[in-house]
């Protein structure tokens, strides 16, 4: 090999390696998906956040479950099944979200997993380092519990949001704060202001908590998903949300086990992968200001089935975020 041909593996338009090697933060190369270095949807995987709309991360933090632990597998999971829905333009939005929004992959939040009372410091302060840097956060997690505070530092920055939740279950058990519990911290999140609960929506409930009390929430169950279409219930989420700043969180047990196998505390009769994506796909008048996704425990999933939905629904926010910056597909060539 010439030197000018090794040259080209650091000018970015090699087809593996794209983490390392792509010297834009836009756009879609051709790429193996089934090997190189992984970062989510083959976006650049760097500390310098210069010039990023969005900003990936993962939280590889699992140890506030109520059963199965094994999310902190998660981030890594979910990175390495984007790589075969990274590949340019997405169905049904016929563009590549990647043309209009500048995205990296920052790696991985640390935190010291001897002493789990510092994870919620650590996340925000790895949350402060990428909002302050006027990106907005995309975050795979990581069990739920990340999300309280995610929305800490979301709300420092943006004021009490609106909490746009999907879910098997309403996690707001009531609960003090020494506690680290995947089910108990957007009771913590309204006790503390930084969820607004009269503008906050949880869809795909289906499981009882200690307290039933909505706290002001709207809460959508997964009986009213099924026997409504994605329309309907969208029109629900926007007369609450109207236009305030909203943090989207989906936890991937939302699905059904049938959908999503590798989580931590599957329920059965949950949403197909379908109805969630058609939900995200029409929340266009939806302000969010930051969304995650959550529970993907890698070691109970089949057949990456879990991964690959959780890597969809994550291409799936892109593309939506990509029209509400102006994004618009090319139409079908008729023949
Ligand atoms: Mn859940």
């Amino acid at each position: 090999m010439s030197e000018n041909e090794q040259m080209s593996y650091i000018d970015g338009d090699v087809e593996i390696d794209q983490a390392i090697t792509r010297k834009s933060l836009l756009g879609t190369a051709q790429g193996v998906s089934y090997a190189g270095v992984n970062s989510f949807m083959r976006r650049k995987y760097t500390k310098d956040l210069t010039g990023a709309d969005i900003v990936v991360s993962g939280i590889p933090f699992d140890q506030s479950v109520t059963n199965r632990p094994g999310t902190r597998f998660g981030p890594e999971a979910v990175r390495r099944a984007t790589g075969q829905h990274a590949w340019g333009p997405i169905w049904p939005w016929r563009f590549d979200p990647f043309d209009t929004l500048a995205v990296v992959d920052a790696g991985d939040c640390f935190h010291d997993w001897g002493d789990s009372h510092t994870i919620i410091q650590a996340i925000e302060d790895h949350a402060d380092w990428i909002l302050n840097s006027g990106a907005e956060m995309y975050t795979i997690g990581g069990d739920h519990f990340i999300a309280y505070p995610l929305l800490k530092a979301h709300a420092r920055k943006h004021g009490p949001l609106a909490l746009l939740q999907f879910d098997a279950h309403r996690d707001v058990d009531k609960d003090d704060e020494n506690r680290i519990d995947h089910g108990s911290m957007f009771y913590r999140a309204i006790k503390d202001g930084v969820i607004d609960p009269k503008k906050s929506v949880q869809v795909g409930i289906r499981t009882m908590f200690e307290d039933e009390r909505s706290f002001g929430m709207t809460v959508i169950g997964a009986d009213e998903v099924h026997s409504s279409t994605p329309e309907q219930i969208v029109s629900r989420i926007e007369e609450v949300i109207g236009d305030h700043k909203t943090y989207m969180t989906f936890d991937i047990d939302c699905l059904d086990p049938a959908f999503a196998p590798g989580t931590g505390t599957p329920v059965p009769g949950g949403l197909s992968t379908y109805q969630a994506l058609a939900m995200i796909r029409l929340l266009k008048n939806i302000n969010i200001v930051g969304s995650d996704i959550v529970e993907v425990a890698p070691m109970y999933d089949s057949n990456e089935i879990t991964s690959n939905a959780a890597a969809l629904l994550a291409t799936e926010y892109f593309c939506l975020r990509a029209w509400q910056r102006g994004a618009r597909g090319t139409p079908m060539i008729e023949d």
